[in-house]
C-alpha cells in the first residue's frame, strides 16, 4: 500500500532552515514515501497525510483534504493556532534534547553575561579603564524563570547547578529539586519580588501576551545585589510591551535586558533596540535547531502513529500550547 505523503511548507527561519535543507533531511528519514516541497504544481492535495511546517501561510494547510498530522518543526506554535482554518487534527509540536540543550545554553550565557558585569567591563575595556566592581556571589542572585516547560525546568536545572538561587512560575503546579515553584495568577507577585534576573520561556497565547509589561517589572526585586532586575526573553515578541522595557531601561525599573523576539520579526532597523546601551540583542537564534535532530522526530512519529502508537508532545488547542 502506498504510504501517504509528507507535505512541507516553510516560511521564513534561518540560512540553516532552508526550504531546500528541510526536504534533503526528510529524503533522507522517509525512504518510503513521496516527501513534496511546497510550492510544487506536480501533485495531488488529496495524497498528502502529514504536514511538516514552520509559518505556513493562514490557510495553507486547509488545502489538505485527507490530512492526518500536523508537525510544527519548532516549539512555539503560536503561529499556527492564529491560523482560523487550521484543520482539526493533532498538532504536534518540538520537544528535542538538542533545541533544549541550545536554549539553555543561550540563558545561561545570558545570565551569566548580566551577572558577571559583563556590559561594564566591555565599555571598561573600551575605554581602557580598569574599574573592576564588586562581585557578587551567584548563590546571591534569584534567576527568576517564567514558564518550567521542557526548556524553563531544563534552564533552571542548569542554573541551579552553576549555583544560583533559582525560582519558576508556571500554568500547574510543579515541583523541581532546588528550584522554587510559583504557578498562577495569584502567586505571580511573590515569585516577581524575589527576582533579580527575569527570564522569559512562556509560550505566546491569550493570556501571556504582553504579560512583560511595566506592571511586572515594577515589581520585581527592587533590592537587586545586580543594582536592578534584569529581563531577559526568548520566549515570544508579542509577551513584551516593547515601549514599556524602553521606558523601564531609561528610568531605571530594569538594569538591562538580552532580547532573542520582537514584536515585528525581522526587528526594523529603526528599532531603538539596535542601539539602546543596555539591551543585548539577537536576531531569534536562541535555539536554532539541527534540521537533522528534528526530522528523525517527526520520521519516529509519523511511524509510530501509522501503527497505531500514540503520538508526543501534542498541543493542547484549548490552552494554546
Ligand atoms: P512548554 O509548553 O513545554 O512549556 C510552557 C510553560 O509555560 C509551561 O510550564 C506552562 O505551564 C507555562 N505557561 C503557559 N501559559 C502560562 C500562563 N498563562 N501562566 C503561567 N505559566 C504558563 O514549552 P517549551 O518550554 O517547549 O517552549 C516555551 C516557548 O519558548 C515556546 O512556546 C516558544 O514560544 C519559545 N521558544 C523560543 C525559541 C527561540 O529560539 N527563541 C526556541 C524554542 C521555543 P504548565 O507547565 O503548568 O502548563
Ligand atoms: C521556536 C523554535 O519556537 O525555534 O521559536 O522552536
Amino acid at each position: 500500500m502506498t504510504k501517504g505523503a509528507l507535505a512541507i511548507l516553510v516560511h521564513g527561519g534561518t540560512e540553516n532552515w532552508s526550504p531546500q535543507r528541510w526536504k534533503g533531511r526528510f529524503d533522507d528519514v522517509c525512504r518510503d514515501r513521496r516527501v513534496i516541497l511546497l510550492p510544487d504544481a506536480s501533485f495531488d492535495p488529496a495524497e498528502v497525510h502529514f504536514a511538516a511546517v514552520w509559518k505556513p501561510k493562514p490557510g495553507e494547510l486547509a488545502s489538505f483534504p485527507n490530512l492526518r498530522v500536523i508537525f510544527n518543526l519548532g516549539a512555539g506554535v503560536d503561529a499556527l493556532m492564529a491560523d482560523k482554518s487550521l484543520p482539526d487534527v493533532p498538532l504536534v509540536r518540538v520537544a528535542v534534547a538538542d533545541l533544549t540543550e541550545r536554549m539553555t545554553e543561550y540563558v545561561v550565557l545570558h545570565v551569566l553575561m548580566h551577572h558577571r558585569q559583563e556590559l561594564y567591563l566591555r565599555d571598561s575595556q573600551r575605554e581602557k579603564r580598569w574599574q573592576p566592581k564588586f562581585q557578587w556571589a551567584a548563590n546571591a542572585v534569584t534567576v527568576g524563570i517564567m514558564g518550567l516547560g521542557t526548556l524553563g525546568a531544563h534552564s533552571a536545572d542548569v542554573l541551579r547547578r552553576i549555583g544560583f538561587r533559582v525560582t519558576g512560575w508556571s500554568s500547574s503546579p510543579k515541583q523541581i529539586e532546588g528550584v522554587e515553584c510559583f504557578h498562577g495568577a495569584a502567586q505571580l507577585d511573590a515569585f516577581l519580588q524575589r527576582t533579580d534576573i527575569l527570564v522569559c520561556l512562556l509560550p505566546l497565547t491569550a493570556e501571556t501576551r504582553h504579560i512583560l509589561n511595566h506592571d511586572v517589572f515594577a515589581k520585581l526585586n527592587r533590592t537587586s545585589p545586580l543594582g536592578a532586575p534584569v529581563l531577559i526573553n526568548a520566549g515570544r515578541g508579542g509577551l513584551q510591551n516593547e515601549a514599556d522595557i524602553l521606558r523601564c531601561l531609561d528610568d531605571g525599573t530594569l538594569g538591562a535586558a538580552s532580547l532573542d523576539v520582537y514584536e515585528t520579526e525581522p526587528l526594523p532597523a529603526d528599532s531603538p533596540f539596535w542601539s539602546h546601551p543596555k539591551v543585548v540583542l539577537t536576531p531569534h537564534n536562541a535555539a536554532d535547531t539541527d534540521p537533522d535532530e528534528i526530522s528523525k522526530y517527526v520520521a519516529r512519529q509519523i511511524e509510530r502513529f501509522e501503527a497505531g502508537g500514540a503520538l508526543e508532545n501534542v498541543v493542547d488547542r484549548k490552552r494554546g500550547y
